[in-house]
Order: structure tokens, then C-alpha cells, then sequence
């Protein structure tokens, strides 16, 4: 029998999968409204290719997100192809620049990447967080 927190989870599912077919259609996500300034948010990291700034709801005393501008078809990490690995490897390393920017070295950090409804994603453009700022940070994204 379909229990509630079966339906709750396949509501789920369906919400994720459509906010997924918008992205890849080319339909803006919040964080292309971010890029393009429609909604205000502080930078605190700027580049050609890719911009951080604080994470709305921060799980910790540090959270930030650095996100490509262009998602170039990654509205998820398991989107990415051959061609990706140059603009994943720059926002991989953004993520170490602008964490030692914000104090968080030599304490360190951590770096999350949540992918598809079962990795708890909820923007549909590939994200990396990282979360500092206290000792034995533990708390999933
Ligand atoms: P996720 O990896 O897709 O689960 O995380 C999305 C994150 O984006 C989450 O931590 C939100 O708090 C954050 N966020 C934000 O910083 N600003 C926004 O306008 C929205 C989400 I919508």
C-alpha cells in the first residue's frame, strides 16, 4: 500500500523532474535571475564564468555558492560531459580561492554537490557549496 511518505516522496520526484526539463529547455533558473541581477544578491566573487555568494538559508557560519553563469546544460551534475571539465574544474578551484578569502583556511571547509531529487537538489543549476566556519562541520547540505 502507498503510504503518505511514498506519496510525498513521488510529489517530490515530479516537482524535481519538472523544474529539471525547464532548465534543459532554457528556461532561467533563480540562480540565472541571480547572474543577470533581476534578483539582488551580493557577490562576493566575480569571474567570466562563474560568481559565489552567501547561500540564502546558510547551514553553517560560512555557506556560500558558487555557480557557473552559464549552466551550459548543467542543470545537474550528472549532466556533465567531456566538454564540462574545464568550466568544473574552475569552479572547483573558485571554491578553495574564495573560502581562503573568507577565513576559512587553515581551519578548512566543506564542499557539497547535491544531484537529483535522491541528492536533495532543489535548484536545477549545477551549484558547488561550501560550508565553514566552525570545527567538525557535519551537517549535509
Ligand atoms: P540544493 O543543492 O539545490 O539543494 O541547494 C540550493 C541552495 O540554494 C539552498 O541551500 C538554498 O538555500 C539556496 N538558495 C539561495 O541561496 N538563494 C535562492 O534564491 C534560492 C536558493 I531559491
Amino acid at each position: 500500500a502507498n503510504t503518505m511518505a511514498d506519496e510525498v516522496a513521488e510529489s517530490r520526484k515530479a516537482a524535481a523532474k519538472k523544474m529539471e526539463e525547464a532548465a534543459d529547455a532554457g528556461e532561467p533558473t533563480v540562480f540565472d535571475k541571480i547572474v543577470k541581477k533581476e534578483i539582488p544578491s551580493n557577490f562576493i566573487y566575480e569571474d567570466d564564468d562563474c560568481v559565489a555568494f552567501h547561500d540564502l538559508s546558510p547551514q553553517g557560519p560560512v555557506h556560500f555558492l558558487v555557480i557557473p553563469k552559464d549552466r551550459a546544460g548543467l542543470s545537474r551534475l550528472s549532466k556533465a560531459e567531456e566538454s564540462h571539465k574545464a568550466l568544473l574544474g574552475h569552479l572547483l578551484y573558485v571554491a578553495q580561492q574564495v573560502a581562503k578569502q573568507e577565513g576559512l583556511v587553515p581551519g578548512g571547509f566543506r564542499v557539497v554537490i547535491n544531484d537529483g531529487p535522491d541528492g536533495s537538489q532543489s535548484v536545477y543549476h549545477l551549484h558547488i557549496h561550501v560550508i565553514g566556519g566552525r570545527q567538525n562541520m557535519c551537517t549535509p547540505a
